[in-house]
């Protein structure tokens, strides 16, 4: 029973019809851009907004030396982020591409999925055209430029990454014809967004809404509450996410390269077929076949969370 029309899974070229029966966002188009959703022009940053990106990169680098991965810092050197100001994508992406081939291209908002994945499948990274405001200095609702360029830009620079993530944009239509796709969102959040990877013995933070938000990383990878899971991609396809909090569990990969051949090593049709409908565990859930480097004492999650005002301890 086929839902998508044209293309198939594997030609990329192309944007697909999400056709009647798959669920995708209801996102309104803004009438500037086109199918695509990619801005004619990347926005001017004016100097208070240039100052803002340039404060949070400032904050970012008094926690990231020793936390984040050494592949997140090598391409944040490399593409010399940290130059002043908002990045301008064009000179990005000619530096990104010269190191892996990927681009760097400015879109409105989130976009639909169907699109996200087409773009990632291209080796293109959408990109907010906007940043966020001095009110919502600590938390913003939807990526802008700094989360999105500061956050996950400079692992695009490692070829293995890069090839993951090239991996996961042509899993994504797929997962959509089979209606999975909160499990794939999951491999993308407990790995893009949120992973963790073994270093030398010690853990340290690649996940973009890990390095780009302040206090997460030192929560991920110091606090008692958090759980720390060796990644299983199956069982992390399986497990709900929160996205307006600290998480309760965190997943660990050993290395990007066990990352990225976890996953194309994968039949997702038949992990798509093993799932029961609408079954997933709790997002604190530790379980049986877990391989545990920390048991999180979940405190942080049991006095309320970020609702509640806690300490993420
Ligand atoms: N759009 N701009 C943008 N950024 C995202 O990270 C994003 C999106 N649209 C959909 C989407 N992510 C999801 O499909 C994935 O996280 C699974
Ligand atoms: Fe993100």
């Amino acid at each position: 029973m086929e839902t998508l029309t044209t293309p198939t899974d594997s030609v990329f070229s192309r944007l697909p019809d999400p056709s009647s029966g798959v669920f995708t966002a209801p996102l309104q188009r803004p009438g500037h851009v086109g199918e695509d959703w990619v801005e004619p022009r990347q926005h001017v940053y004016g100097a208070d907004e240039n100052a803002v990106w340039d404060d949070l990169f400032a904050r970012q680098m008094e926690v990231l030396p020793g936390r984040a991965a050494s592949t997140f810092l090598a391409g944040l050197g490399k593409l010399d982020l940290g130059r002043g100001g908002v990045p301008e994508f064009a000179r990005l992406s000619a530096d990104l591409g010269a190191l892996t081939g990927w681009s760097v291209v400015p879109v409105p908002m989130l976009i639909p999925d169907h699109v996200f994945f087409w773009h990632l499948a291209n080796r293109r990274f959408p990109a907010g055209n906007f940043i966020r405001g001095r009110a919502s200095f600590d938390y913003i609702e939807e990526p802008d430029v700094f989360h999105d360029v500061f956050g996950h830009v400079p692992m695009l620079a490692d070829p293995i990454f890069a090839d993951y993530m090239q991996a996961y944009g042509r899993a994504g239509w797929k997962a959509m014809r089979h209606n999975r796709l909160k499990a794939l969102g999951a491999l993308y959040w407990y790995t893009v967004e949120f992973g963790l990877v073994e270093e030398g013995g010690a853990l340290r933070a690649y996940g973009a809404g890990i390095l780009s938000g302040p206090g997460e990383a030192v929560f991920a990878l110091e606090a008692a509450s958090p759980n720390r899971i060796r990644l299983n991609v199956d069982r992390v396809m399986r497990t709900d996410y929160v996205i307006d909090d600290l998480q309760p569990t965190y997943f660990v990969i050993e290395s990007f390269a066990d990352l990225y051949h976890q996953t194309v090593e994968r039949d997702f049709d038949r992990l798509y077929r093993g799932l029961g409908p609408g079954f997933t565990y709790a997002n604190t859930a530790v379980i049986d076949i877990d391989d545990v480097l920390h048991r999180g004492t979940l405190e942080y999650h049991l006095r309320g969370g970020r609702r509640s005002g806690a300490k993420p301890v």
